[in-house]
């Protein structure tokens, strides 16, 4: 940042992290072109012992040997998808053995991108060991029947594969805020379980890069980024799109957060639904490095996709069983306003359903020049039905009625929220909902997250320090009414206009 510019969390937001232009440097990342090496990270050096300018321009056998190269241009031309092939083991000329993770770069398939990380333990031995640790998962994941145990069960699962000290399921609400709904941790840790925290945390490019890939790996919080030389890919001349790497380095702004947090080694896994993130298994160490070998991170990538097909058939099957019920209540409130032996408002108010059907605490309905009130009502609803038809909306819902209609909360002092339906010069179905007051544990101030530190010349944001828990209460809302009880109450209201006309027009009979 320059120092003129604005600090603030947009710029979060802006960091390119998908082209770092460097990884960690626990593996090596070559670039091909055909099978030449035409990009590398300078961990050649360390890793396979060969300087830079012995692996640029160089073909693949030289850097890694006959063998190693054979096995990956057999892994890269084999028909279907390379990703899910990913790993494929090879020995290098001194005989370690190695994970080479390979894919095609975004927008450059004539590139290939070939990881390589140290592969620990040797297979075909540790595949099988991880192939029964995840069998012996699955069968825990079915027996789980509630959505909050499915979440237990993978966040104990991921740990015990994995290893790591705390491993958590973060959900995100609509607003991309999250909160911890399970938790499996080291007993001497103190609990994340329930904590909040806001949405600016994991900006919105990093949850877009989440959708695409689906699992990384910080093996050591304080490492030092490996740069790739040449800066620009020769054959594309743009930077390399690390969006698919395993090796990606992240951002410092998120390193200097988890340092902040006091963890030293951090995974996390994407959990999505019709490809978008519904949240994410965050996994956490408090000493030294930490690095699950490539084939457990697959492995708990897998059960990350079981939680989130089990949690789609889960609120499908509550979403069913929910419209069932209120389409039998609705067909039944539907009759009421037929029946023409009673005035509209006793005849809907006689029914317990007009309550339940919206989970109110009270309504008022008003119609044919009656009012009727079911639950806890307010003895005078003048202000509010005029308020409501005031709007000049066929349906308003609010709830708060505190923040948005100031003077009418006066006169209902016990309702947060309203969902009114104005049937027509005056009329109105009015539901209110009492307040719910919440309190919110959020994991630090999320009012004061963001430090902007000066630097010399320029500033730079830095997320916050302290992670203590931070409570807040939010007061005079009620829950909110959902899309389905809009939808419902629509239906509703275009049979209560029905039913007025055409009991207007039974009067009019009558009397002529
Ligand atoms: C990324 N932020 C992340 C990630 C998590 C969180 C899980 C994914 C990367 C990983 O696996 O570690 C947040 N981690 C959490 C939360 C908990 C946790 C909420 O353990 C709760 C227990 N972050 C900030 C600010 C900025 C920011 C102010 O607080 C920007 C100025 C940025 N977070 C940020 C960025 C990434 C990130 C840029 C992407 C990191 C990357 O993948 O390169």
């Amino acid at each position: 940042l320059a120092p003129d510019d604005p600090v603030d969390l947009d710029n979060c937001a802006r960091e390119p992290i998908h082209v770092p232009g460097s990884i960690q440097p626990r593996g090596v990342l070559l670039v091909l072109h055909g099978d030449v090496v035409v990009q590398a990270t300078g961990t050649v050096a360390a890793l396979l012992g060969r300087p830079l300018d012995a692996v640029l321009g160089h073909p693949l056998a030289d850097v890694v040997g006959e063998h190693a190269a054979a096995v990956v241009t057999a892994h890269a031309a084999a028909p279907g998808d390379v990703q899910e092939r990913n790993p494929a083991l090879v020995h290098l000329p001194d005989g370690q053995p190695w994970d080479a993770i390979l894919h095609h770069p975004p927008g450059a398939e004539d590139l290939l991108v070939l990881e390589l990380e140290p592969a620990e333990g040797a297979r075909p031995l540790s595949h099988t060991g991880t192939y029964h640790q995840v069998r012996g998962s699955l069968a825990e994941l079915n027996r789980a029947h509630s959505l909050r145990d499915l979440y237990e069960v993978v966040a104990g699962e991921v740990r015990r594969l994995t290893g790591f000290d705390r491993v958590m399921v973060y959900r995100f609400d609509a607003d991309h805020n999250g909160e911890v709904v399970a938790e499996a941790r080291r007993e001497d840790l103190n609990a994340f379980l329930g904590l909040h925290y806001p949405a600016t945390d994991i900006p919105a490019q990093a949850r877009a890069l989440y959708e695409k890939n689906w699992i990384r790996l910080i093996s050591d919080i304080g490492y030092t980024p490996s740069p790739l030389v040449p800066t620009l890919n020769p054959v594309t001349g743009a930077p390399l799109d690390l969006t698919h790497a395993a090796l990606r380095s992240v951002s410092p702004i998120h390193v200097e957060y988890l340092q902040n947090m006091g963890v030293t080694a951090s995974m996390s896994i994407s959990l999505l639904e019709d490809g978008r993130l519904w949240g994410l298994i965050a996994c956490h160490h408090y000493s030294g490095t930490h690095a699950p070998p490539y084939e457990v991170r697959v492995a708990a990538e897998f059960l990350g996709s079981v939680l989130s097909l089990r949690l789609i058939a889960q609120v499908e099957e509550d979403r069913l069983a929910a419209a069932h019920r209120v389409a039998r209540d609705l067909a039944g409130l539907v009759a009421a306003t037929r029946d023409e032996h009673l005035p509209l408002a006793e005849a809907l108010v006689r029914r317990p359903t007009l309550l339940s059907i919206m989970e109110a605490d009270g309504v008022v309905v008003r119609a044919q020049g009656r009012t009727a009130t079911a639950g806890d009502a307010p003895a005078d609803a003048d202000a509010l039905l005029r308020w409501a038809a005031g709007t000049g909306e066929e349906i308003v819902a609010t709830d708060s009625l505190r923040r948005d209609a100031p003077l009418v909360a006066a006169a209902v002092p016990d309702a947060a929220g309203v969902l009114a339906l104005n049937l027509a010069e005056g009329d109105a179905v009015v539901w209110l909902r009492r307040e719910v007051a919440r309190s919110v544990d959020w994991g630090g101030d999320p009012h004061n997250k963001a430090i902007a530190l000066r630097e010399g010349d320029s500033v730079r944001l830095s997320p916050r320090k302290s992670f203590d828990r931070w409570r807040e209460t939010v007061r005079g809302e009620s829950l909110p009414w959902s899309e389905e009880e809009l939808d419902t109450a629509a239906v509703l209201r275009r049979h209560a206009v029905e039913a007025l006309y055409l009991r207007g027009l039974a009067d009019s009979r009558a009397a002529e």
